[in-house]
């Protein structure tokens, strides 16, 4: 028996309150619109299919506390970024600008970053000309290796939602290629005394008497050294471990899958989910493996 989690892509959804996000999403996964009226606490993520592929979908929520809060988590390890404006919005237009800004740093290199003028349905939208220069999207010509493109979107009449969703979407597939899923041997959570919150071999065949000598042999030494080496070859396995904060997450995988950029990112999504939960909720082992929902045994 082996351990596989499939990658799945992550898209955040950034931008200031009321902006549209929450209607997008809704969008599309109904392809229909519908007035929200409450607005998003923290972040919530959904899953959205397109053409057999699962893109999993953060919604992160704009108040300027859940910016502080959540933002950059999300969007140091998605795959692509909608960031959207309200254009009927001009008072906030500095504050849009600042977050924008922020957002395109914490974007992994490569990922694909859609900027949405939204309401664009509606008569005291800003003109574009007046939003590209409000928000200086024009410096992202200068960068050419990020992949960004403006969209003149509405949420009402679904103008530009579906062209973009199939540019990000694709493009996403794309550079992650066909590599959608990795063996997972073993993971640990680690809080800040090194003790084990989580703990789980998740194979059952004779490398698993290996895998228990090799695990809870992690002294604060070398931890210490996974800033500058974040994997670790042991016997049959690679051994990548993550730190934030005063935590650990480390993950047992198979030697040949070690390099890939897109696995990393999602074990960082993983482990970060997993720190914010403990932390904040302060819920127990049973929740915490719940959450890693997407294992699957075969
Ligand atoms: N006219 C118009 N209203 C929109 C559009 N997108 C969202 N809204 C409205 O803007 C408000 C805030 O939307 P919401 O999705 O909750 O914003 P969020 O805070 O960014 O998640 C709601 O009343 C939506 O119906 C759009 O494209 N056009
Ligand atoms: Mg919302």
């Amino acid at each position: 028996m082996v351990t596989k989690r499939k990658i799945h892509p992550v898209i955040a959804i950034a931008g200031l309150g009321n902006a549209g996000k929450t209607t997008l999403i809704h969008r599309l996964k109904t392809g229909e619109f519908k007035d929200i009226f409450s607005p998003t606490i923290g972040f919530q993520v959904d899953i959205i299919r397109k053409d057999g592929n699962r893109f999993d979908i953060v919604d992160l929520g704009g108040q300027i506390a859940f910016r502080n809060a959540f933002w950059e988590n999300f969007v140091t390890s998605c795959h692509g970024c909608i960031f959207i404006f309200d254009r009927t919005d001009k008072e906030r237009l500095s504050i849009a600008k600042e977050w924008l800004w922020k957002v395109n740093e914490w974007l992994p290199k490569g990922a694909n970053f859609a900027f949405f003028a939204n309401k664009s349905d509606l008569e005291s939208s800003m003109p574009l000309e007046e939003v590209v220069q409000g928000l200086e999207l024009s410096k992202f010509s200068e960068s050419p290796s990020k992949s960004f493109r403006i969209f003149e979107t509405s949420n009402v009449t679904g103008q530009n939602i579906n062209e973009c969703w199939d540019w990000i979407t694709n493009a996403i597939r794309k550079r992650m290629g066909s590599k959608t899923s990795l063996d997972i041997y073993a993971f640990e959570l680690l809080d800040e005394r090194l003790e084990p919150i989580i703990s789980e071999i998740l194979i059952e065949n004779e490398k698993k008497e290996f895998l228990e000598e090799t695990m809870g042999a992690f002294n604060t030494h070398s931890l210490k050294m996974i800033d500058s080496l974040p994997f670790i070859n042991i016997g049959d396995f690679v051994v990548h471990i993550i730190r934030k904060g005063d935590y650990y997450a480390i993950t047992y995988i198979d030697k040949d899958d070690s390099q890939n950029l897109a696995r990393e990112l999602s074990l960082t999504l993983m482990f970060e989910t997993l720190y914010r939960i403990r932390r904040d909720l302060k819920v127990d082992k049973d929740f915490l493996l719940n959450s890693i929902e997407t294992i699957e045994f075969i």
